[in-house]
């Protein structure tokens, strides 16, 4: 039998300005995700979707939050959930919904890294950092937070306690070219390590990249993929309701994607934000999902697997 490989669906949309999101979940699945993930000789098991009750609204100092119950309540929902598929598979896949879904998800897995005796790395792959607290966020979408909540930044505290916060020195965020003031901020203060677009254009993906994954093998940790769909240009990947031009290119991507293959350190991933309202003839759908084949073993051409770092 190959890897094991658990699917998890997450139909958030609470967390973005634009409805649609809710719809991801399917439109991954319709695109074929699980059969080709077989294909390459993964045992993928679907665990169907996530549900939340229904909730009370909570107050908050911020007015301009939306949604917080339900944010608060789909952490709640997801995080076990992760937690449990973290430690039951070889690698989980979690399927937004908006961003919001790795406010659960990450410290779910980071629980089970933590448990496990190993550190948690975290690869944020998107044109935001969503570095913003409960205090900072101005637009008040909670898409716009779970890095400020997983990495324990105070101004989160509305949200559940985490058993195992994801150390800031943890983390790589790579394509962002959005950053809001109080993020600039905290991204400084913190010293996160951040490629943005400039850097990509510079050295392209692979040097930054390496480097980052030759710190996560020296640790021997565990890493934790986060892809939201607006880390690629737009016209590639138009089904998104946040779109910022200049980001990644098809081959950017795919090369990101096989090279965290052949580093074997990938032990989850996130595949969010695709709003299938938005897309166009399902062509964001099949790319996230053929993005996802590559991370999980698609090849162009069978070749040894060579790290090169
Ligand atoms: B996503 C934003 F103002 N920073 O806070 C905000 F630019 O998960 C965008 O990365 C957040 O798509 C984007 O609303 C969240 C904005
Ligand atoms: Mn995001
Ligand atoms: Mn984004
Ligand atoms: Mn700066």
């Amino acid at each position: 039998m190959g890897k094991s490989c658990f699917i998890l669906g997450a139909p958030i949309e609470t967390g973005a300005s634009q409805p649609g999101c809710l719809m991801g979940p399917a439109a991954l699945r319709t695109a074929g995700l699980i059969a080709s993930l077989r294909g390459l000789g993964w045992d993928v098991r679907d665990l169907g979707d996530v549900t939340i009750p229904e909730v009370a609204p909570v107050a908050h100092p911020n007015p301009v939050l939306r949604n917080l119950a339900q944010t608060i309540a789909w952490i709640e929902a997801l995080e076990p959930r992760a937690y449990e598929a973290a430690k039951g598979c070889d690698l989980p896949i979690f399927m937004g919904g908006d961003h919001s879904i790795s406010a659960g998800t990450v410290p779910g897995v980071a629980r089970a890294a933590a448990e496990a005796g190993r550190p948690l790395f975290v690869l944020w792959l998107d044109a935001h950092p969503d570095l913003h607290t409960l205090d900072t966020t101005e637009s008040g979408n909670l898409h716009g937070t779970p890095v400020a909540y997983f990495t324990g930044q105070p101004g989160c505290e509305a949200y559940p306690p985490l058993a195992a916060p994801v150390p800031p020195e943890n983390l790589c965020l790579m394509g962002i070219r959005s950053v809001d003031g109080a993020e600039h901020t905290r991204i400084h203060d913190l010293g996160v390590e951040v490629h943005d677009m400039r850097v990509i254009d510079e050295f392209g993906v692979l040097k930054p990249l390496r480097e980052f994954l030759e710190r996560v093998e020296a640790a021997n940790g565990l890493l934790h993929v986060s892809l939201d769909v607006d880390f690629l240009e737009p016209g590639i990947a138009p089904a998104v309701g946040t779109t910022v031009p200049g980001g990644a290119t098809f081959r950017e991507a795919h090369l990101i994607m096989e090279t965290l293959c052949d580093s074997g350190l990938v032990s989850s991933l996130d595949l969010v934000e695709l709003n299938p309202f938005l897309d166009e003839r399902g062509r964001t759908a099949t790319l996230m999902c053929d993005l996802a084949a590559s991370l999980m073993g698609r090849r162009v051409l069978d070749r040894p697997t060579r790290r090169f770092f």
